[in-house]
């Protein structure tokens, strides 16, 4: 990978999600010493702050089925400019949450440049419901659905009316707790999904192997969405929905090591990271560990 510039994108939403939280995601991983660790790496760090986002308590839900759809637009319609300004800028944008609500603006801004992305989603869930699918109202379980042009027009629609990703270029890793509905919906689009059992029966090497495969068809770099809550809750606690049999700590690094090592990395959001329920922003540090990994750190 060529080093370059990364800027830092800080969103502290948490209105996607019901467990309170996330919104602190920005700080911790800050706190954990990212800039730094980034420099250290050569990369010119432009840090460009936290968007303006919200309190939920100075606003009321509107509709349950699509929980603070208005105050999400918002964001995300700021968020996507934001990050296709980088895009064009070649510069590499490093998104922090926050819930992961921020993929559909994330993916939005990627969508509006000229290159053409891959996209691997870390991630325990699909978050791939409609608005028809979901159980939960909340947004951060359909960013993946909005990118594919699936759910409420107002998040469809920004950054225009076309398809915000690939369908034969997108990989989720990790996947270990879906919907029914949400299942079926998946099964119909061309996304390929490794779960759990994938990564036990052939190993995280191979795993992602074939997801760098899939998503470099005709792409010019890679999207990662790295949802911290794909980590096993016993190395990641601090996460707004935490799901017993995740990848390990190893695994983990493995995979961004392997990403690295492929030099096709062109973006990375890092998501759901709650400092409430975390052990001493263990889960923050390790989510700087591996963005570190993603961008260059080895070991030796
Ligand atoms: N599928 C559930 C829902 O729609 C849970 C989604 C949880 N999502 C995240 N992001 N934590 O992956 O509500
Ligand atoms: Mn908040
Ligand atoms: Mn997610
Ligand atoms: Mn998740």
């Amino acid at each position: 990978m060529q080093k370059k510039v990364i800027r830092i994108i800080g969103v502290p939403i948490d209105l996607g999600a019901d467990r309170r939280g996330v919104d602190m995601g920005p700080s911790a991983i800050r706190y954990a010493g990212l800039n730094a660790r980034l420099k250290g790496l050569g990369w010119k760090v432009e840090d460009y702050g936290n968007l303006e986002v919200p309190v939920p308590e100075t606003r009321v839900i509107k509709d349950k089925r699509l929980k603070y759809l208005e105050e999400i637009v918002t964001i995300n319609e700021r968020l996507h400019l934001i990050v296709s300004e980088a895009i064009k800028e070649g510069v590499v944008p490093l998104i922090l949450g926050g819930d992961h609500s921020l993929g559909i603006g994330t993916l939005a801004g990627l969508a509006l440049s000229e290159k053409s992305f891959g996209l691997i989603w870390f991630d325990t869930h699909g978050d791939y419901n409609s608005l028809d699918t979901t159980e939960s109202g909340n947004i951060h379980g359909m960013p993946l659905a909005v990118a594919n042009g699936i759910g409420a027009p107002e998040l469809t629609s920004i950054g225009g009316a076309k398809k915000k990703l690939r369908e034969e270029n997108t990989v989720i890793i990790g996947a270990r707790e879906m919907d029914p509905q949400e299942k079926e919906l998946l099964r119909k689009s061309k996304i390929t999904v490794f779960t759990m059992r994938d990564i036990d029966q052939v190993g995280m090497t191979e795993v992602v192997k074939q997801g760098i495969n899939i998503a470099s068809q005709g792409t010019d770099g890679i999207h990662i969405s790295f949802d911290l809550d794909v980590i096993d809750p016993e190395e990641a606690p601090g996460v707004g929905t935490p799901v017993a049999g995740g990848i390990t700590y190893r695994e983990a690094h493995l995979a961004m090591e392997l990403l690295a090592d492929s030099g096709r990395i062109s973006s990375m959001d890092v998501v759901e990271v709650n400092p409430i329920l975390d052990n001493h922003n263990k889960t923050a540090k390790l989510a700087v560990g591996l963005i570190c990994s993603a961008f260059g750190e080895q070991i030796f």
